[in-house]
């Protein structure tokens, strides 16, 4: 293999690290088939060495005893090891008499993160979907970045045309409701956050963080402001009011590219600085000069994450950045939010994005990108009636720890008639399941980010080959959801794949050869396969993809990559800084940005309802370093040392409570109560209480050795399946009302 050199038995791999959005590259050092050791790869063009102690835990995930390796069967109650043969005949049985008997609908689809950190996941999921035809389809989206999908959507043209900020060339970083230095960035792709956050203030530039806890990266940062928690959209408001009211709109080179300006101005019309104050706890002579210094800076961008989108103003505060980004002539230029050019990028065809093309069964939520909010899963499961949802496949989700009111879901799972998992645990979600079919380690398959790539800070393009082998018995997971495609499609457990593979190809062939924008326009599809290198799998995908993409060799159509240049470049490809990319880009259906979708600017006028006084304590979430969501808690490496899964509470709100550090403290809202201990800080806003996420793993039944000596509690006992944000569907996830008490 290209990537690897040998020494005596030692031998060398490079691959980029699958855990986070970061996309580090790793050196990975095995003797004999054993990874000896894993470091930062330094001479990855992205991430240059920059690793986090998650990366180098990868061997440790690959050698955990608990790491599911064969199916598992429920027989008696108790799960069982079983062939994959064995184990799809029982899926087949499941599924294929409840499809029968009560249509499509009754089978519902979850799709887990871990997909987008996988070539499987994004091309093979579809593949799943389509053969399935259920509306039923819930992921983690609408528990994280629907909103952004939807404000782009409505504005771009299509919702995967997201900008990022470009954060190694602005001067100035407004930064709402992300934790980069722990959460290693989302939304944005950029190895080494901290060091390029670094960056921006040794070129005397400003980082602004506005976040109701003082996180690390606020206390890296230039400036931190306290928010209420909730209140983002607001607050970004008064901004773009002070930004309308002093004149300070430019739209730079989007003049002439932008409709809809005077209506998004008006919008900002009541919002004033003062107006908000009372509601946001920011200080009005504070929101007036961040407004004055975010739009005179020369380059500068405003970035909002999870804290901004998951509220029920998810979608407005989401539009709100990308807005006042567009006013202050910082979108689409350097130094502000910019395109990523992907390697695989296809080109977007014009047409009108929307949503609520049906609508889901018991609470009428619009879908959105084909999919429910998952929020609602649990009462489609509840609820009797004509598209119940009896059956669930998961695919690499754990909605029990990482979905609202998640202890009903918990209940209504235990109630299916049948339900799959692939994973790699049998863990709070999957020991509900009747079968679970094991994924390969993250070591064991090949790797390239067909996500990560659209929203990087930069353009690259990295392929990793398989570091180790994996047993023969054992599918790659692409080939185990074509499995699952085939069953729900009536074929039998055994059904030879290769044909639905090559279909998957020759469908993206086809469309690719009768579009004039592509570089094969025209050409004979049946020579384009053939043509293709890759033998099966997501591989041969990547090669069609990056080929006919924007720097492909189009077949001979020119020079460029193609999965073989990608193979020869184990460090990767440097494509080189962000480029201005409007209005080629855009694929909305006048050509322009829509600068005030109907929609949006309709919700703007409830953003009152969250204006006046305001009591009671509010709930907020946090990530720690050494986790990921909720499944990396059973590698004792990660999570060895001091107890990270702690409520923080502010000084003055423990002294009222008599709350002393450790102490157990009794968190109520409307869905449910937790007990955790007490972390008791200058850190968070006096009213807000924190608490992490993906802990909770006393379940009966998973079987996670390591992370159920720490078990920690779940906080989405705490979050409530009401209150979603109407565009997006995505649930409330932040401020939820609570009560605290010390625990007896
Ligand atoms: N309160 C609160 N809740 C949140 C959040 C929050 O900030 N606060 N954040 C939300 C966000 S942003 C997200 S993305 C979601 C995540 O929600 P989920 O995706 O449901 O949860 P994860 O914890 O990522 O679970 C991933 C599952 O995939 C399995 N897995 C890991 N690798 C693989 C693989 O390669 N293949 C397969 N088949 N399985 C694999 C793991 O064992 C685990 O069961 O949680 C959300 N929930
Ligand atoms: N170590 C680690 N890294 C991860 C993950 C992980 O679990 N652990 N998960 C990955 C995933 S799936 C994702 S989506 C990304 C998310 O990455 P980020 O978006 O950076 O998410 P967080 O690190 O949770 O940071 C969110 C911040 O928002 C603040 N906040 C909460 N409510 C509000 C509010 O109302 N307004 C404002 N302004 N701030 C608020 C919180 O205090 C917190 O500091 O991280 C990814 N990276
Ligand atoms: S920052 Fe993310 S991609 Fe980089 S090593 Fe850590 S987990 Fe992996
Ligand atoms: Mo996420």
């Amino acid at each position: 293999m290209t990537t690897e050199s040998l020494v005596g038995q030692t031998r060398t791999a490079y691959r980029t690290c699958p855990l986070c959005e970061a996309t580090c590259g790793l050196e990975i050092t095995i003797e004999d088939d054993d990874v000896l050791r894993i470091r930062g790869d330094r001479d990855d063009v992205f991430s240059r060495g920059f690793i986090c102690p998650k990366g180098s835990s990868l061997k440790q995930l690959h050698n955990d005893p608990d790491r599911l390796r064969r199916p598992l069967i429920r027989r008696n109650g108790a799960f069982v090891e079983a062939s994959w043969d064995e184990a799809l005949k029982v899926v087949a049985k499941g599924l294929q008499p409840l499809i029968a008997e009560h249509g499509k609908d009754s089978v519902a689809v979850y799709l887990g993160n871990p997909n987008v950190h996988n070539m499987s996941g994004p091309i093979y999921n579809r593949a799943l979907l389509k053969m399935l035809g259920s509306k039923n389809v819930f992921s983690a989206s609408t528990v994280d970045q629907m909103p952004k999908h939807v404000s782009s959507g409505l504005m771009f043209g299509h919702p995967d045309t997201i900008p990022v900020p470009d954060i190694d060339r602005t001067d100035y970083l407004l930064m709402l409701g992300a934790n980069p230095k722990v959460s290693n960035g989302s939304l944005a792709t950029a190895p080494d956050w901290p060091g390029r956050m670094a960056a921006i203030r040794e070129r005397a530039g400003k980082v602004v963080v506005v976040d109701p806890r003082l996180s690390k990266t606020a206390e890296d940062a230039s400036e931190h402001i306290f928010i209420r928690p909730g209140t983002d959209a607001l607050w970004l408001a008064a901004l773009g009011n002070v930004i309308v009211a002093e004149n300070l709109v430019h739209l730079g080179h989007l003049a002439g590219h932008v409709n809809g300006v005077d209506e998004a101005a008006a919008a900002f019309d009541r919002y004033t600085p003062e107006a908000v104050e009372q509601t946001c706890g920011i200080p009005a002579a504070v929101t007036r000069r961040i407004a004055r210094e975010f739009a005179t800076a020369e380059k500068a961008v405003a970035y909002g994450r999870i804290g901004t989108h998951t509220t029920r103003f998810g979608t407005v505060a989401s539009w709100l950045v990308d807005a006042l980004n567009a006013l202050t002539g910082n979108l689409d230029s350097p130094g502000g939010a910019m395109f990523a050019r992907a390697a695989t990028e296809r080109p977007r065809s014009p047409r009108a994005f929307r949503t609520g093309r049906w609508a889901s069964r018991v609470e009428g939520h619009p879908e959105v990108r084909g999919e429910m909010p998952v929020a609602t899963l649990a009462a489609e499961i509840e609820t009797a009636g004509e598209g119940q949802v009896r059956a669930l496949i998961t695919v690499a989700g754990n909605p029990v720890l990482s979905t609202p009111d998640s202890g009903r879901l918990d209940a209504a799972l235990a109630g299916l008639d049948f339900m799959v998992s692939i994973d790699i645990y049998l863990n709070e979600s999957s020991r509900h399941a009747d079968v679970i079919l094991p994924a390969p380690s993250p070591l064991e398959r090949n790797h390239y980010d067909f996500a990560f790539t659209a929203l990087s800070v930069r353009n690259v393009a990295n392929y990793s080959p398989q570091v180790l082998p994996r047993d023969s018995e054992s599918p790659d997971e692409w080939e185990t959801l074509l499995r699952l495609a085939a069953i729900v499609a009536g074929l039998p457990a055994a059904t030879d794949i290769a044909p639905l593979d090559d279909q998957v190809l020759v469908t993206l062939v086809s469309g690719s050869v009768a579009d004039e924008r592509s570089p094969i326009s025209g050409r004979d599809p049946a020579e384009i396969v053939a043509a293709t290198s890759g033998e099966e799998g997501p591989d041969r995908i990547l090669d069609f993809l990056v080929r006919t993409g924007p720097y492909g060799d189009g077949y001979g159509a020119g020079d460029g990559l193609s999965l073989d240049e990608l193979i020869a470049h184990p460090h990767g490809i440097d494509l080189g800084p962000l480029q201005p990319r409007l209005p080629e880009l855009l694929s909305t259906a006048s050509g322009r940005v829509e600068l005030a979708p109907e929609s949006i600017i309709g919700e703007m006028a409830r953003l009152q309802e969250l204006m006046g006084p305001r009591s009671g304590m509010l709930l907020v979430g946090r990530r720690t370093l050494r986790s990921n969501n909720s499944w990396m808690h059973n590698l004792e490496v990660l999570v060895k040392g001091k107890e990270r899964c702690t409520l923080q509470i502010n000084t003055e709100d423990a002294a009222r409570l008599g709350v002393g550090d450790g102490d157990p403290v009794a968190v109520t809202s409307s869905a449910g109560t937790v007990t955790a201990p007490a972390s008791v800080t200058e850190r968070i806003m006096p009213g807000v209480v924190s608490l992490p996420h993906g802990w909770g793993h006393q379940a009966e039944g998973s079987s996670l050795s390591v992370a159920s000596k720490r078990p920690g509690v779940n906080t989405n006992l705490l979050s409530p399946t009401d209150l979603l944000d109407p565009l997006s569907g995505n649930a409330t996830l932040t401020a939820i009302p609570v009560e605290v008490e010390l625990a007896g």
